[in-house]
C-alpha cells in the first residue's frame, strides 16, 4: 500500500515536532508501506514554518507546502492532496488531538475491504472526545442535523482523522469548509463510509482556531450548499456496449 499523510496546520509551532515524530514512528513501523508526510502550512504567523524546515533537514519523508496567505483548513488539505504522489490519503489534525496510533487500523480496513463493498472512506469516531461540553453538544447537534438532511449517518462527520483514495478525494465537489461534510460527499459519489472508534486527546498546546463565527454560522450556510450538491447528483448505471460482453 502507498499512502500520503496530510496535516493542515495554522500556527501550531508547539505541536508540529511532537506530532510529526509520532506519525513518522507509526508509519515506519508498518510492513510493505510506502509513505510521505505532507505538512501544509497555511500562512502561519508563528514559527511553524521554521520548525518544519528544521525537521525536514533530517527527515526525508517530510514534505512541506506553504500557502503564502491563510486560506483555511479545507484548502490546505486540497493543496496537500494535489501535490501528493500516493494512491491513498490519510488526513489528520495538526494539534495532536488525533492520535496517529489509529492510522494502522484504517490502513487495515482498506486492505481488507471486500470486493464490491465500494469502500470510499474510513473516518474516526471520537468516542472519548476531549473537548469542552459546549463543543461536544454543538457537534452532536451538527451531526444529527447532517444525518437528517444529508442522508449521512456518520456519527462524527467532522472528525479530522480520515482515509480515502486520492482519486476519490479529487472527484468530490470542493468548497471552503468542505472537510466537515466529507462523509456525505463520499456517499454522494456512490461509495460507502465506515466509522471506526478512535482515541482523542487534549490539544498538545495552543488554542483552537475555530469559534462560533467560523464554525456555526458558516456551517449553516454550507449545510444548504451540501443539500443542493447532493440533490443535484445523478448516478447513471453505465453499460459499455463495445468490446467484450
Ligand atoms: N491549514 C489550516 N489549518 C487550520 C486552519 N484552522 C485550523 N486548522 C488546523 O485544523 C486542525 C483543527 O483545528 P483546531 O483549531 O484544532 O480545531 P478544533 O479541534 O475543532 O477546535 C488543526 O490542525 C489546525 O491547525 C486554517 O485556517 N488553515
Ligand atoms: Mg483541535
Amino acid at each position: 500500500m502507498n499512502v500520503s499523510v496530510i496535516v493542515p496546520v495554522k500556527n501550531e509551532e508547539e505541536n508540529v515536532a511532537t506530532l510529526f515524530h509520532e506519525i513518522q514512528t507509526v508509519m515506519a513501523d508498518q510492513e510493505n508501506l510506502v509513505y510521505e508526510i505532507i505538512y501544509v502550512d497555511d500562512g502561519s504567523s508563528d514559527r511553524t514554518r521554521q520548525i518544519l524546515q528544521e525537521l525536514a533537514t533530517t527527515n526525508a519523508s517530510l514534505r512541506i507546502l506553504r500557502h503564502v496567505t491563510n486560506c483555511g483548513q479545507s484548502t490546505a488539505v486540497l493543496t496537500g492532496v494535489l501535490h501528493s504522489v500516493h494512491d491513498y490519503i490519510v488526513v489528520l489534525d495538526g494539534d495532536g488531538q488525533n492520535n496517529p496510533i489509529d492510522i494502522p487500523t484504517m490502513l487495515e480496513r482498506f486492505t481488507q475491504a471486500r470486493p464490491g463493498e465500494k469502500l470510499g472512506m474510513v473516518i474516526g469516531n471520537r468516542v472519548n472526545r476531549q473537548d469542552s461540553v459546549i463543543r461536544k453538544i454543538s457537534s452532536r447537534i451538527a451531526n444529527s442535523v447532517r444525518a437528517g438532511l444529508l442522508n449521512d449517518s456518520t456519527p462524527d462527520s467532522g472528525c479530522g482523522l480520515k482515509m480515502l483514495p486520492r482519486s476519490l478525494f479529487l472527484r468530490l465537489p470542493f468548497f471552503d469548509h468542505m472537510h466537515r461534510f466529507m462523509p456525505a460527499l463520499v456517499i454522494r459519489q456512490g461509495y460507502a463510509v465506515k466509522s471506526i472508534p478512535i482515541t482523542h486527546r487534549q490539544r498538545l498546546a495552543g488554542t483552537s482556531k475555530y469559534g462560533i463565527h467560523n464554525r456555526l454560522w458558516v456551517g449553516i450556510v454550507d449545510l444548504f450548499g451540501a443539500i443542493w450538491l447532493i440533490n443535484r447528483m445523478q448516478r447513471p448505471v453505465v453499460k459499455e456496449m463495445t468490446g467484450k460482453k
